[in-house]
């Protein structure tokens, strides 16, 4: 079964949410698998009484061991679309609870929004998106290589480039 989640927003990094957090994972030693990422127009929001254009980042994500119901999801991006971005700086990420029981979710569509401010992503820009998941073990997808995406920003109104 493929989840969508609630979806808290972002400009750069969140603070983990007051849950108790991970707890040690005995569900086994898999690590995710992303088989496939998405970005796509996710509208205009308001931060703070501004509003921004955003864009929705999913990233379909599989762990045979089922420790997918705490999970981490992590963004990088450049505005060089080579193939390669630089992911050992910070990330922008998302960590979220699926599930109150452990070793249950076996495949889910992790997402975060991102906002496009012109300044840390800029507008009417080709950006390069990095992305990586970890299970509640702290295991990284696809053996920590990025899964890489490319998506072109609209302008400051939400509005794209013809
Ligand atoms: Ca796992
Ligand atoms: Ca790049």
């Amino acid at each position: 079964m493929w989840t969508l989640l609630s979806l808290p927003l972002l400009l750069a990094c969140t603070d983990p949410p007051d849950d108790t957090g991970p707890v040690a994972s005995s569900c086994g030693d898999s690590a995710p698998v992303i088989s496939a990422v998405t970005a796509r127009d996710n509208g205009l929001m308001d931060f703070s009484g501004e509003s921004l254009p955003t864009v929705l980042i999913q990233a379909d994500t599989a762990d045979a061991d089922g420790d997918l119901d705490w999970y981490t999801l992590q963004v990088w991006w450049d505005e060089d679309v080579d193939g390669q971005v630089d992911v050992a700086g910070a990330p922008s990420e998302l960590y979220d609870s699926l599930s109150d029981t452990a070793c249950s979710v076996d495949d889910a569509r992790l997402g975060l929004i991102l906002a496009i401010n012109g300044r840390s992503i800029p507008y009417l820009t080709e950006v390069e998106f990095a992305v990586i998941a970890q299970d509640a073990a702290g295991h990284r997808s696809n053996d920590g290589e990025p899964m890489l995406l490319s998506w072109t920003t609209p302008d400051s109104q939400g509005v794209f480039a013809e």
